[in-house]
């Protein structure tokens, strides 16, 4: 049996994240592209001459050309341009519309049975767009975010509870930004739901909305302390966990940015909400029941969604 092709659109710092991440696993061998030349090239032999000394076997390519990913089985999209002083979120929007175009087109052309996972920002409408760019069957592409903001909730909740990560759950839905909407209700610590903890004294609501609120701010609160960039090791270490879902078949349930149509009461629309990916892409939508503040902080995010594929389809008319 021949390896795997992992195919990572971006060589920024989520992209030679990945890449490493994705070596160290032997998920398969891997093409790193961006339009920056030397860039990936550079970060591909870095990486390759880390073989020897962490023992994995996988060739690492640098690439300029998109013919450099034909026939790979996963694609992981990071290209694009983060938001500069003075630049709108549409400006921003603008920008890295043009680049889902290319990245979609290239996609298309060589690499049209892959799983595409899409991580470059703002998430869902990227994701969207994507999808329709590059043609690839819906089940077929899907967006990172919220098990990054999942993982994010259940490190602090952990913290809270002074117990292991491992035995902490937890749902971040909705979609990628200020308006995401963390399920109290649906987190637990080995099966215990987080408001019965509260009942148990385990901690108070009032800590507890400071934690979905510091989840929600996650995000910010990162590119506070760097100054310059954005959050890149969980996004990568989150990426990673969905495509080894999809390449295993593990049918791990996870939130994903997964294309709707007529679950959730939504149609043709991409918006965090628990997906099971396996061999089959996003094999499932679970459904889950919202109730109050849960389900008017959905569709609220729905809304702040909506707003940005609307502004897509403004900015490019062959949407
Ligand atoms: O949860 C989530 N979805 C996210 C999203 C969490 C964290 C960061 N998130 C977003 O991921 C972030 O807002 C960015 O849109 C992406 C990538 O973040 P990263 O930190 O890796 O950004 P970099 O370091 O700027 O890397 C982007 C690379 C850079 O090397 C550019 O040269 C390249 O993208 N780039 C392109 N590559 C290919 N093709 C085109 N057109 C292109 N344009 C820029």
């Amino acid at each position: 049996m021949s390896r795997k092709k992992i195919a990572l659109i971006g060589g920024g710092q989520i992209g030679g994240t990945l890449a490493h991440l994705a070596a160290l696993k032997e998920m398969g061998d891997i093409v790193l592209f961006d339009i920056v030349e030397g860039l990936p090239q550079g970060k591909a032999l870095d990486l390759a001459q880390s073989g020897p000394v962490d023992g994995f076997d996988a060739a690492l390519k640098g690439a300029n050309a998109y013919k450099d990913i034909e026939g790979a089985d996963v694609v992981i999209v990071t290209a694009g341009v983060p938001r500069k002083p003075g630049m709108s979120r549409d400006d921003l929007l603008g920008i890295n519309l043009k680049v889902m175009k290319a990245v979609g087109e290239g996609i298309r052309q060589y690499a049209p049975n892959a799983f595409v996972i899409c991580i470059t920002n703002p998430l869902d409408a990227m994701v969207w767009a994507l999808q329709k760019f590059s043609g690839l069957p819906t089940e077929k592409v899907c967006g990172m975010a919220g098990v990054l903001d999942s993982a994010r909730f259940r490190h602090f909740l952990a913290e809270e509870f002074d117990v292991s990560v491992e035995d902490v759950t937890a749902f971040v839905l909705g979609g990628h930004g200020d308006t995401m909407v963390p399920l109290t209700r649906y987190s637990a610590v080995a099966g215990i739901p987080v408001p019965d903890l509260v009942k148990m004294g385990w901690s108070t609501q009032e800590k507890i909305d400071a934690i979905v609120q510091r989840t929600r701010d996650g995000g910010a609160e990162i590119v506070g302390l760097l100054k310059t960039g954005s959050a890149f090791y969980a996004p990568a270490a989150s990426a990673i966990q969905m495509a080894e879902s999809y390449l295993k078949d593990k049918k791990r349930l996870l939130p994903c940015a997964a294309h709707l149509n007529g679950e959730y009461g939504l149609s043709d629309m991409y918006v965090g909400v628990p997906a099971i990916i396996g061999a089959g892409g996003i094999e499932k939508i679970v459904e889950i029941d919202l109730i109050g503040e849960e389900k008017s902080g959905f569709d609220h995010s729905v809304g702040a969604v909506k707003g940005l594929v609307e502004a897509c389809l403004t900015i490019d008319s062959t949407l």
